[in-house]
């Protein structure tokens, strides 16, 4: 086999899309010239409602960003106690818990989804649970309905972290009409972005009237603040720019969707390695991330021997998610963390990277960091 060459350029885990910027100044003298920057201006306007299309949901709200949008999610459902999270995601997840009071109470994973294994959701309820915090983590549906049900057996609130989820469907239903609220994040890193950003989305009119007070201090009028509120507002350049990528994001996938198909291709095939979960013909997916999971004793080579491998070549692939958040200081202690009860968890923290997934990123590319992967095989 011929010398493989590290590539030139830093490859990354992701690069945020931009979009050509003759279109984003002609957004910025628009807003100039309406002298309209934050607080509900007419971009704002105009994206809630292209994203409630887009997301086909019936309300959404949007945010500065994904975390603070889950903070008023928890606050608008007035939820306290303990809330059963995974601990197998971004901090933000149970750290918006921590800073409601809320006790995050970690529940396993799933094998193949690496999800919240809704099998093992019921036993961890007691009195003081009062919801369910799932995360679609890599943009793979949750098991909606057995979350649902079991909710609704115990009436508990389901929140749903969408982070990655950008534009996922269930048999045409798009992934924010499930649970309570959804939450979708828009940080420059996700399949569609606007800068930073974020949004909730729910079914509820009196629901988004109070999480829209929420976003804003709990402004009512001129005369009147109702609620404990926080500043959670999306700008007006963001939101043009919001509006501008919705343009660009089918392209953005279908790209992603090709990378997809060719890591199966060149990865499908390697003994140790196991690829991303193959989901049911009626969920539409968004190529937001690229996942594999390495069997050391398999493979011959462990994850850390991959990425370190990777980054010999310039290539930075990343642990999505090590260090489980049951592992953080903030959160060891509590009793839901310990290893023995997250077995699945704590496997597949040790196994997983996230491979870069881009729609730049070329398929000659991804040939070549598949042919770096299993140079080191055994
Ligand atoms: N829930 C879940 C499940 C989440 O995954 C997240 C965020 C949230 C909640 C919270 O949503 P937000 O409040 O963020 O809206 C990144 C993102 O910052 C974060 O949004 C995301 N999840 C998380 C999974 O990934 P880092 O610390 O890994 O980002 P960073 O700066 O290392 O960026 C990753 C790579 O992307 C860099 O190596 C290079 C590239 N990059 C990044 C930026 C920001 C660029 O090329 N250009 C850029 O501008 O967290």
């Amino acid at each position: 086999m011929s010398k493989i060459e590290p590539f030139s350029e830093n490859i990354f885990v992701t690069r945020p899309v931009f979009p050509p910027i003759e279109e984003v100044t002609e957004k910025l003298r628009d807003i100039w010239a309406a002298k309209w920057l934050t607080n509900n201006g007419p971009q704002h306007y105009m994206l809630e409602r292209e994203l409630e299309q887009y997301l086909k949901v019936p309300y959404l709200s949007l945010f500065n960003n994904g975390t603070i949008a889950l903070m008023v999610a928890i606050q608008s459902l007035r939820l306290q106690g303990d809330v059963i999270t995974t601990p197998f995601t971004f901090a933000a997840t149970p750290h918006v818990l921590s800073w409601n009071n809320i006790r995050p109470i970690f529940c396993d994973i799933d094998e193949d989804t690496m999800n919240i294994d809704a099998d093992k959701i019921e036993s961890m309820i007691t009195p003081q649970t009062t919801a369910i915090l799932a995360v679609h983590v890599f943009g793979t549906p949750c098991n909606v309905e057995k979350i649902q049900q079991i909710a609704d057996a115990y009436g508990l609130k389901v929140v749903y972290d969408a982070a990655h989820a950008f534009g996922v469907e269930i048999d045409g239903q798009g992934i924010g009409n499930f649970g309570d609220i959804s939450m979708f994040s828009f940080h420059a890193t996700k399949v569609y972005h606007t800068l930073e950003g974020g949004a909730l989305v729910h079914r509820n009119k009196n629901l988004k009237q109070r999480i829209d007070l929420l976003k804003n201090f709990g402004i009512k009028n001129e005369d009147e603040v109702v609620m404990t509120g926080i500043n959670g507002k999306l700008d007006e350049v963001r939101a043009a720019i919001g509006r501008i990528m919705l343009g660009y994001v089918a392209d953005e996938k279908e790209k992603r969707r090709k990378l997809h198909k060719v890591y199966n291709a060149e990865l499908g095939n390697v003994a140790g390695l196991k690829l991303m979960p193959k989901c049911d013909e009626n969920v539409k997916l968004n190529y937001q991330y690229y996942v594999i999971r390495v069997d050391e004793k398999v493979f011959g080579k462990s994850r850390d021997d991959i990425y370190d491998e990777l980054k010999k070549y310039n290539v930075h692939a990343r642990k999505y998610f090590h260090p489980l958040c049951s592992e953080f200081t903030c959160y060891r202690q509590l009793n839901s963390s310990r290893a023995e009860n997250l077995p699945v968890a704590n496997v597949i923290g040790q196994q997983v990277l996230s491979l870069p997934m881009y729609g730049d990123l070329t398929a000659d590319d991804v040939k070549k960091i598949c042919a770096i992967i299993k140079s080191i095989s055994k």
